[in-house]
């Protein structure tokens, strides 16, 4: 199987999972999110050997920096739509994995990439990793689940104010928060990821398995907050001010946004 963007690597019972555009800044595009869309419901469920997962990025400065602005020009409400509800299957995969997922957030975890550490288990952040949904600035809403995963993380409160000012926080905030499990020296990311991977293998695999499902069972009812948010990510798609959004971020200045 082939895997575009995204670098596997195995070490015993461990895969390592890279995005791996650094010159992006690791940006989710649609070929990224096929990839992981495909590891997670085929090629995963055939690896019997593999009992736990690390996400990590490429190079010292991101984790990933959202979607790829770049892609997603001209789309439609329904195509925004249908790539909304793709995204929302592929990190429902993620969250549902029967084996611990764990990002190691190397650097900047932004709009989709803060809404793919979501996804994930568990958060390890290197010291200068920065969080943040700043989709407003481009006039959008999340699309991979960051309206209601972020909620449940950091409480409505603190989750409103992130989504409408798109600030983005330091990873000591985000440990404050309790957006993230641990903070640690850049550079040591994936391998506190590691030792806690190995703890965790260490124990009842389906123990481990039944945990997983129990916490995200907790959270059933936020269902129609995801379908609201598919809706809703359709909606901003075909926005005036998302086409003005993206094309400033593409010509490095301010947007001009006219509500429409
Ligand atoms: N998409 C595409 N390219 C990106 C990118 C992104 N999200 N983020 C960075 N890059 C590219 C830059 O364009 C630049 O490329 P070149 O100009 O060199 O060709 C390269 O990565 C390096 O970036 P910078 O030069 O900007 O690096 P700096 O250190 O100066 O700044 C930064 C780092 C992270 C502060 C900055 O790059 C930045 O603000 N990036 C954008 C952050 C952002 O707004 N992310 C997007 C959030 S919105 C969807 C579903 C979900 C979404 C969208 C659609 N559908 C279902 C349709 C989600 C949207 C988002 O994630």
């Amino acid at each position: 199987m082939e895997f575009d963007n995204l670098r596997l690597e195995t070490d015993g019972p461990i895969l390592l999972v890279t995005l791996d555009r650094e010159p992006a800044l690791n940006a989710l595009n649609m070929a990224t999110m096929r990839s992981l869309r495909l590891l997670f419901s085929q090629w995963l469920p055939d690896r019997d050997d593999i009992r736990g997962v690390i996400l990590t990025g490429a190079g010292p400065k991101a984790f990933a920096a959202g979607a790829d602005i770049k892609e997603f020009q001209g789309l439609t409400p329904q195509e925004g739509r249908d790539l909304a509800a793709a995204g929302h299957e592929t990190f429902f995969l993620i969250e549902q994995s029967p084996i611990p997922v764990i990002a190691a957030v190397n650097g900047f975890a932004l709009g989709g990439g803060c809404e793919l550490a979501m996804a994930c288990h568990l958060r390890v952040a290197g010291e200068h990793a920065k969080f943040g949904q700043p989709e407003v600035n481009l006039g959008l809403i999340p699309g991979y689940g960051g309206t209601q995963r972020l909620i449940q993380y950091i409480g409505k409160g603190k989750a409103m104010e992130l989504l409408l000012t798109a600030d983005m926080i330091p990873a000591s905030e985000a440990l404050r928060l309790g957006l993230v499990n641990h903070v640690v020296a850049s550079g040591e990311e994936v391998a506190k990821a590691r030792e806690i991977l190995e703890k965790i293998l260490s124990k009842g695999p389906v123990a481990v398995r039944k945990v997983i499902e129990a916490v995200n069972a907790y959270f059933t009812e936020s269902t129609d907050g995801f379908h609201f948010e598919v809706e809703s990510f359709g909606y901003t798609t075909g926005t005036r001010d998302f086409r003005e959004g993206a094309q400033a971020f593409i010509e490095k200045r301010k947007p001009n946004f006219t509500g429409h």
